[in-house]
């Protein structure tokens, strides 16, 4: 598509983006202390970077400040937040004043209840307005918050409240998901009660999102309402350096257990607000809808922090795609004239597959920009969101990041990056990816190899919890002098980048990181399975689906498939359930015992031959062994 066609008028063109390039790279110091301005410091810090300390090392700041006081005095009517219920008829506006008064209110309850600055609270919630606003509520007292993804099983959640030593656990009666109820609480019941010596839980804050009933455990739990009606609307924002982490958000690695990356404060929030400004080329009055959920990175970075740093209207909605009917998110599109749309190439596919007359049904005019993550598209997606969704007249950002970058890395900027359907395009200013052969070695011009990025940008994680040495082990000792991104990528011969997938043993479903290793783990769990392998398959609706090979100890029960699936339930959640579960005598292995990937996924695909040079597995046989006995369970 030609820049030419898009009649939107956008923020950048082509020659004021190339003077950005231009100064992000001969000058990077000045750059960043520029871009360090779109926030309000307590202390402006004089140095953009240092090796050791980090971004803005001597900045001082509060990211609920950024976020809501210092629009107060612009912007305090206009609406921060519209959340849409599932039922059509019942929305919530917040303005910037409201806003800021519910998370001062909310600020005060987590004060009340001994919330001290440094301590972790962990937020698990459904999509309502809490959620936000305890996000808020956490920042403006200098508490770290720690989202946990509603579809986590009790012994994930468990598993995260342990390793972040949370403190206070925000949580919801119940959670709507269309017709069906979720039980929140209940699941969080759960995880307190499997090994409570583990954890530093001391309360349990309530939200009523229904009216359903649930069991209080003495001393521990209450309903928020009572408590925030009570509380003061007014509340001092905590000073905080600006390299304390604002938040922990759990991923997940090749590395059995799921890590928690760190973000601190000045740098995430100057790339929150940077990159969602570029990227989404955010004007005045737009009204930006962003799917994902807060238990993701997406939800923090661009369904919060972006969006209302740069005084925007976020756009939050309760309910599922197409409930109680398919368009339903073309409805709400319509209703609240949402200008900016970033969704995931899942959430696309599947809508893909109602049928474009229930798009066309549909008043979608108000959409100026359309974006995806999570997950390469493919271009047939990529040309039906554009053509049907944004009727060809909007910008298309296909943007590629991920946990740890803590926000937008390769991604067309509108109006000055002309798109190739399904490609990410180019770096944004001031970040530098390089393509790697295997011994490390950057390669030029068109080509293709492991994605790493040259030094160092504002929204890079700091850390990993507790665990220091994993960060660097896992990011920068694999290709030294670079951070090592864990995908694959091409370079065309304009300098697109174009996304391959994971290098590593991570599997994407429907834009969700599963670590292989934390499937694998779960099933050790599992008495009758001897040992296992989990691997990622191409799925039509979820990009990857997993394939588990399963070899059962002697006596091996009758219900084993079941076992399997049963364990990875509960250890990870439903939603890491695989598509198909092999029962198989043995997996092809090198001789030093290492699982050889490759041949299984290869194998899992359904293919027969190709499979190269065998002879350095300890038993060659096992290959064509497999492939029979797959071609019969499938
Ligand atoms: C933001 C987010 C990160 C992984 C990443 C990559 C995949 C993300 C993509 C993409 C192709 C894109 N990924 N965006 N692949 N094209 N536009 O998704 O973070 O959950 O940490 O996942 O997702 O493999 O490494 P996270």
């Amino acid at each position: 598509m030609s820049l030419s066609s898009q009649p939107h008028t956008f923020h950048l063109n082509p020659e004021d983006y190339g003077h950005l390039v231009e100064q992000a790279t001969i000058a990077p110091e000045q750059y960043w202390e520029r871009e360090s301005t779109r926030l309000t410091w307590n202390t402006t810090p004089h140095q953009p970077y240092c090796t050791k300390r980090g971004w803005f090392p001597d900045g001082v700041l509060n990211a609920s400040v950024n976020c809501l006081d210092r629009h107060l005095e612009t912007r305090g009517d206009q609406n921060a937040l519209v959340w849409q219920a599932e039922e059509s008829d019942r929305v919530l506006a917040f303005t910037y004043r409201t806003l800021h008064e519910r998370v001062c209110r909310m600020a005060n309850v987590l004060r009340e209840q001994g919330v001290q600055t440094g301590d972790r609270v962990a937020i698990h919630l459904p999509s309502v307005p809490e959620g936000l606003i305890a996000m808020l509520a956490c920042a403006r007292i200098g508490a770290i918050h720690v989202v946990l993804f509603g579809g986590f099983s009790p012994e994930a959640i468990a598993d995260r409240l342990a390793d972040s030593s949370a403190v206070l656990v925000i949580t919801a009666n119940m959670g709507r998901r269309g017709p069906k109820l979720i039980p929140f609480k209940t699941t969080l019941d759960a995880a307190l009660n499997l090994r409570p010596e583990a954890l530093a839980v001391r309360h349990v804050l309530i939200v009523s999102v229904t009216q359903d009933e649930v069991d209080l455990t003495e001393g521990r739990d209450l309903w928020l309402t009572p408590l925030l009606n009570e509380a003061s609307a007014d509340c001092a924002a905590q000073d905080m350096p600006a390299s304390a982490p604002l938040f922990l958000l759990y991923t997940s690695g090749s590395t059995g257990k799921p890590k928690g990356v760190v973000h601190g404060t000045g740098g995430y929030l100057v790339w929150a607000s940077y990159t969602h400004e570029l990227v989404f080329d955010h004007q005045e009055g737009d009204i930006f809808w962003c799917t994902a959920d807060i238990g993701w990175i997406t939800g923090h970075t661009y369904g919060v922090y972006g969006p209302l740093l740069n005084g925007g209207t976020i756009l939050l909605f309760e309910g599922m795609p197409s409930y109680p009917g398919p368009g339903r998110w073309w409805s709400v599109i319509q209703d609240h004239k949402v200008t900016t749309f970033y969704t995931s190439p899942t959430a696309i596919r599947a809508l893909m597959r109602e049928g474009d007359e229930v798009v066309q049904r549909h008043d979608l005019s108000s959409l100026r920009v359309l974006g995806t993550v999570g997950e390469p598209i493919s271009q047939e997606a990529w040309s039906w969101f554009n053509d049907h969704v944004g009727g060809g007249r909007c910008a298309f950002v296909d943007t590629w990041w991920q946990t740890e970058s803590g926000g937008i890395i390769i991604s067309p900027v509108p109006g000055a990056v002309r798109e190739k359907p399904a490609s990410a395009t180019l770096p944004l200013p001031g970040v530098h990816p390089v393509l790697l052969d295997e011994r490390g070695a950057p390669k030029e011009g068109a080509t293709e190899g492991v994605l790493c990025l040259k030094g160092s940008w504002p929204g890079r994680a700091l850390t990993i919890w507790n665990d220091a040495a994993l960060f660097e082990r896992t990011y920068l000792q694999p290709y030294p002098g670079y951070y090592f991104t864990g995908d694959g990528a091409r370079r065309d011969e304009d300098g697109y980048y174009w996304i391959t997938g994971r290098v590593d043993d991570v599997i994407n479903v429907s834009g969700h990181r599963i670590g292989s290793a934390e499937i694998e783990d779960a099933l050790a769990t599992e008495p009758a399975i001897a040992e296992s392998a989990a691997i990622g398959v191409p799925h039509d609706l979820k990009g990857q689906g997993i394939v588990v090979y399963v070899v059962p100890r002697d006596n091996a029960p009758e219900d084993l498939h079941v076992r399997a699936a049963k364990a990875i339930t509960s250890k990870v959640g439903r939603y890491a359930v695989p598509e198909r579960i092999h029962v198989v005598p043995d997996l092809p292995k090198t001789r030093s015992g290492k699982s050889v990937r490759r041949l299984l996924r290869k194998i899992a695909c359904g293919e027969t031959e190709g499979f190269g040079d065998l002879s350095t597995l300890a038993d060659p046989e096992i290959v064509a062994t497999l492939i029979t006995l797959i071609q019969v369970q499938k």
